[in-house]
């Protein structure tokens, strides 16, 4: 396949923010700053950025819990997304949401939500809206290993399968579903790839901590899904680097098993041995893209803390449509 340097540059750029916000988000926290639950999705860069590089804003995604990662991947603003974390008024959705619910329709991104499962049929939906434009836009579930066994995701795969819309049915294996393994919980002996191809639809496994195995998969997928309009599915094989959710004290983890994982399976990392030695990009050049991410990531937080807080009176807007 070939790649373009613009291309890859954006591609780790993009990667990199998202690993740069989430250790940030990481000691935030740990400092007590910011309230809610949250769920850092680092370690799994190269399946949202693998992903969403294919899509343009009439593309739409749906997240889950573990969502920041595909916001960012997607073109959300990162400066409305800290804000929106830190609960402000100034951010994405105007501090209603938190880190588990934020949405930017402009751009494609129909919300992160924290009902494990409930990703499948929305994208259905946004799949049915795509056939009907008729502009051979695709909408894209993001699932995990642990939604793959909801009623509500085999659903969503029977129905768009019937109908024939193109949705498509990215399922992130972290190998994880909060403290239980998918090798407990996924009844099979087969892969959740599988399943899908037994609700009728093709299906396609790529390396989820290697941005071209996931991007070079998609482009094959995305041209299926986008010439028939039928659905598709993909499963990649990822891993997290941080617990369940900030505060996991994560003893369901083997011993050394994350640093294990944080030296074999960091996409970063193979990115850049891989883009230094395989295409035209130099050391330099994504030594700077980090000092520059590590700079955006700086003022994000910064103006987060001192963005505007909710106020009492402000409880009732966009509560009631008014018409
Ligand atoms: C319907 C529903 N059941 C249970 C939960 C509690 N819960 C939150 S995240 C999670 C695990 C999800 O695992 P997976 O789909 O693999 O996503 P990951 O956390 O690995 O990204 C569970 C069971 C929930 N939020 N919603
Ligand atoms: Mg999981």
């Amino acid at each position: 396949m070939q790649y373009s340097k613009d291309g890859l540059l954006r591609a780790y750029r993009r990667m990199a923010t998202i690993r740069q916000f989430e250790e940030r988000l990481h000691e935030e926290i740990a400092k007590g700053e910011i309230p809610g639950f949250t769920h850092l999705y680092a370690g799994q860069e190269a399946a949202a950025v693998g992903v969403c590089e294919h899509l343009d804003s009439d593309d739409m995604i749906v997240s889950t819990h573990r969502g920041h990662g595909h916001c960012i991947a997607k073109g959300c603003d990162v400066d409305g997304m800290m804000k929106e974390i830190y609960g402000s008024r100034e951010g994405l959705c105007k501090g209603r949401g938190g880190s588990m619910h934020i949405a930017d329709t402009s751009i494609g991104m129909l919300g992160a939500n924290g009902i494990v499962g409930a990703g499948a049929p929305q994208a259905v939906g946004a799949a049915i809206a795509a056939k009907a434009a008729g502009k051979g836009k695709v909408a894209i579930a993001f699932s995990g290993d642990g939604a793959c066994n909801q009623g509500t995701t085999f659903e969503a795969m029977n129905m768009a399968a019937v109908i024939k819309v193109p949705a498509i049915f990215v399922f992130e294996n972290n190998h994880y579903s909060e403290h239980t393994g998918d090798a407990y919980a996924v009844g099979t002996a087969l892969d959740i790839a599988s399943r899908a191809e037994a609700f009728g639809m093709r299906a396609w496994r790529a390396n989820g901590c290697d941005f071209y195995s996931t991007f070079e998969a998609m482009a094959e997928l995305l041209d299926y899904v986008r010439s028939t309009n039928l659905p598709a599915a993909i499963e990649l094989d990822t891993e997290r680097f941080y617990g369940h959710f900030e505060g996991d004290p994560q003893r369901y983890r083997a011993k050394g098993e994350v640093a294990r994982l944080r030296e074999e399976r960091d996409a970063l990392k193979s990115f850049r041995a891989s883009a230094v030695t395989k295409t035209y990009l130099s050391t330099d050049e994504l030594d700077a893209l980090d000092a520059a991410v590590g700079e955006e990531i700086d003022r994000a937080v910064e103006a987060a803390r001192k963005a505007e807080r909710p106020d009492p009176s402000h409880v009732l807007e966009d509560v009631y449509a008014s018409y």
